[in-house]
């Protein structure tokens, strides 16, 4: 019996009689910056209907994608898992029986305890990521991985990258609520594609155009839709930007638009940083990025005259391996203009610290060891690979319980996660909702509740309300939640906390509670508590949170991460990416699709009909030279291996760029190799500097028609 089947589900007392529709409260637990509120139709105990956006909390605003509006097609899809599964066939092979849950944590619990037995408890490695980002669901694993001395995980595949490359300048992960943008006269989009990754934000730029008349800028590599929707366009080589904000800040100090006075406050800018600056031109910008000089110097004088200028910073320009280095130049621009003492002005990227709350109950932070070894999350190919360096010293890893991953499909160089995974000496279990690629290299498939059939509380990393969503569905057929499964090992092994013994929901309110912001249920009523901070504060008008208060335009990127070796010491452009050249002559980026949520959803009819098939753009003169057609079959490939694809031939875009959206299930890429690997085959799992964290978009390949590869590897 689940825990938490103790406790009523949301709205239960103002659930209908039954055939009624209720409307009750929850949020999105999907890897998203919107991280919205939600009104859902409870049809019965058991079905939804339509999702819609709460109205009442300012950044959601009534608004949410549409994907989740019709989260009906992924709860009650008819793929759902059910029971748990023992393998029966070879690993990946996808071959089960149903067994008990009793029957299946006992053999988890077993496993793992012979492994430590073995190797030492570092062996075991609990692994998750954001499949659900629920404060409880998510991260509840770290309680029983620190109770156990079990390894670590360096969470660095989605923000390593850019979360240091902004801690290296303002120094916390914090910022306005980025519905500011509505009181901005310029708003920058860089970066980023929140037409397809976080809707709402454009609700907030559309009241700034409408009431104050402001300037919509966008900053990417190609035409996404959140470009066609901008005044003007920036169009550059990826993983160039950091060139592109040099020169704008060399035009801002050329022609004194820098702000002074803010410069001596609070940064600790000085003849050096403003001499390096000088020294990098548009001329020099524009040979880099490919953009006309002429429009690095227009967009530079725009931003430097404009006080109120809002910076949203996105990840995809940061997914290279200069990423960080990019991150920190661009972030130097507020600073630089002082746009940061303005309503309206500054800049976000992203708020994933600064929320009070105390976690040591809920993520078990007071039983973590510092000598325990910590594993990058990024490079579990690697890792179960036992490449050199990556197991930190330590011992193999042996045993695993895989939540909200689906590393098979999502994390880089597959061909060596898949390999890890496949290995005999590896025991396995992948809770999960859906039997992915990654579950079925399971030796044990624990079925997993959805959001809508567990209690947990969010935080909006795009915004800065945190969500709460009560259970409003019984669980489907057996499914557990994240939470029972780790309260149920918990106790097989030993593993001691008083969070083991507590539903989701009293740990929900135990955590608000103890974190000063009142109880589970007021807030369960409300859908939310409103974590703004006060302007000043927002703004940093009173100094930044670094140990000195100032900005740095000189970063300290050793105090950082492990990987920093050869960073500059300034704000700079820096040129590590991999390079195209005569046998990869394309860059490849791999952005989300519009109606995926990284491998999610792609097992939704919905979805899979909005996206089509697996597709890379490229420029309809560089396709010509490479006597590819427009919806011809391709194959695309580097050193690490090929897929299959159809071409899609555009004028968006710079020569030798070339655009594959979505993380398409490997098997869905009719690849005549048969060996059912996606995209993030192609990419490399280099650690970017300095913490870590994948290059998602800094990926040379070849591209050729399929037939011809076909002749050429004959
Ligand atoms: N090519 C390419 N690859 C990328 C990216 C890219 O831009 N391009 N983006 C990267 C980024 S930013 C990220 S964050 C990663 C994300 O990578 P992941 O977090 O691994 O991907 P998701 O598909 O969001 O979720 C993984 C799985 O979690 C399961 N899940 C959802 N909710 C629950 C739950 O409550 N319990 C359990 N047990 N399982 C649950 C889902 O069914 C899903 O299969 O992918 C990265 N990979
Ligand atoms: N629909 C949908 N929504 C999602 C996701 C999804 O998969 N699908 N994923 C979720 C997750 S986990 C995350 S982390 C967020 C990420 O959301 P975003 O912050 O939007 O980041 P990315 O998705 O990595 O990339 C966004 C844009 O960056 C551009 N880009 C790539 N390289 C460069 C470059 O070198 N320079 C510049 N200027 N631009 C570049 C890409 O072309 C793309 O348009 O979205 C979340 N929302
Ligand atoms: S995926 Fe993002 S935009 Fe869609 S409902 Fe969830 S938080 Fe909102
Ligand atoms: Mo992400």
């Amino acid at each position: 019996m689940p825990l938490d089947s103790a406790h009523p589900a949301a709205g239960a007392a103002t659930a209908p009689a039954s055939g009624a529709v209720a409307t009750v409260r929850s949020a999105c637990p999907h890897d998203c910056p919107s991280a919205c509120a939600l009104e859902v139709e409870r049809l019965s105990p058991t079905r939804i209907g339509r999702i819609r956006g709460n109205k009442e909390l300012p950044y959601t605003a009534g608004v949410v994608c549409e994907k989740v509006s019709r989260y009906a097609e992924r709860v009650h899809h008819p793929d759902r898992l059910g029971r748990p599964l023992r393998r029966t066939g070879a690993k990946g092979e996808g071959e089960f029986a149903p067994i008990g849950w009793d029957d299946a944590l006992d053999e988890i619990a077993e496993a793992f305890l012979r492994a430590e037995a073995r190797y030492g408890s570092e062996t075991v490695w609990p692994y998750h990521s954001g499949g659900t980002l629920g404060l409880i669901s998510r991260w509840g694993l770290d309680r029983l991985r620190h109770a156990k001395r079990y390894s670590k995980q360096r969470s660095t595949i989605c923000v390593g990258p850019s979360s240091s490359g902004w801690q290296a300048g303002v120094g916390m992960l914090t910022g306005p609520d980025p519905a500011e943008a509505a009181k901005s006269d310029l708003v920058v989009v860089w970066g980023g594609n929140p037409v397809a990754t976080h809707v709402n934000l454009m609700s907030h730029i559309r009241r700034a155009r409408k009431e104050r008349g402001a300037e919509l800028v966008v900053v990417d590599v190609y035409d996404t839709p959140t470009v066609q929707a901008a005044d003007r366009a920036l169009i550059l080589r990826p993983g160039t930007d950091g060139a592109l904000a040099l020169a704008m800040m060399q035009v801002i100090l050329a022609e004194g638009l820098a702000d002074r006075d803010y410069l001596a406050r609070l940064t600790d800018f000085g003849p050096e940083v403003e001499r390096h600056i000088l020294s990098r031109t548009p001329t020099w910008a524009a040979d880099i990025t490919g953009l006309p000089e002429q429009d690095i110097i227009d967009f530079a004088r725009l931003y430097g005259r404009t006080r109120r200028s809002f910076l949203r910073l996105g990840l995809g320009f940061t997914r290279s391996r200069n990423g960080a280095v990019a991150m920190h130049a661009v972030s130097c621009l507020p600073a630089l203009t002082g746009a940061w003492q303005e309503e309206g002005g500054g800049a976000f990227y992203a708020r994933l610290e600064d929320w009070g709350l105390d976690l040591n109950l809920a993520h078990g932070l007071d039983l973590a060891d510092p000598a325990i070894r910590s594993l990058d999350q990024s490079r579990i190919g690697p890792v179960l690979t036992g490449a050199p360096g990556a197991l930190e010293g330590g011992p193999p890893v042996t045993a695993m319980l895989i939540q909200n991953a689906n590393s098979a499909e999502v994390a880089p160089d597959s061909r060596a996660v898949r390999a890890g995974l496949a290995r005999d000496d590896l025991f396995l279990c992948v809770h999960e909702q859906f039997m992915t690629a990654t579950a079925r290299y399971a030796d044990i498939v624990l079925p997993a509740t959805t959001f809508l059939e567990c209690d947990d509380f969010y935080m909006g990393w795009g915004h800065s309300a945190l969500t709460v969503g009560k259970r409003v569905l019984e669980p489907y057929a057996e499914t557990r939640s994240n939470h029972d499964v780790v309260c149920g090992l918990a106790k097989r092994l030993g593993a001691e906390s008083p969070a083991f013994d507590m539903s989701a929901w009293e740990l929900v309110d135990a955590t608000l509670q103890r974190s000063g912001k009142g109880s589970a249920d007021a807030a369960a009523d409300k859908g939310w508590i409103d974590c703004n901070h006060p302007f000043e504060d927002a703004h940093f008008l009173n100094g930044f949170p670094t140990p000195d208060g100032k900005f740095h335009f000189r970063p300290d990127w050793a105090a950082l991460g492990p990987y920093h070796a050869g960073m500059p010491a300034l704000p700079h452009h820096w040129a590590v990416t991999e390079a195209a050249d005569d046998a990869r002559p394309f860059r490849m980026v791999a952005p989300p699709a519009r109606t995926f949520l990284n491998s999610s959803f792609t097992e939704t009819r919905g979805s899979q009909r909005r996206e089509g098939a697996p597709t890379v753009l490229i420029l309809a003169a560089d396709a010509a030279a490479h006597g590819i057609a427009d919806g011809a079959r391709v194959r695309v490939g580097n050193d690490r291996g090929a897929v299959t694809l159809t071409a899609r031939l555009t004028d968006g875009l710079l020569p030798g760029t070339a655009i594959v959206e979505g993380i398409w299930p490997g098997d869905s890429y009719s690849d005549p190799a048969g060996d059912g690997m996606g995209i993030n085959r192609l990419v490399s799992a280099d650690a970017v500097g300095p913490v870590g964290g994948v290059a998602f978009h800094d990926t040379a390949v070849w591209i050729k028609p399929a037939e011809r590869e076909a002749a050429d590897s004959a």
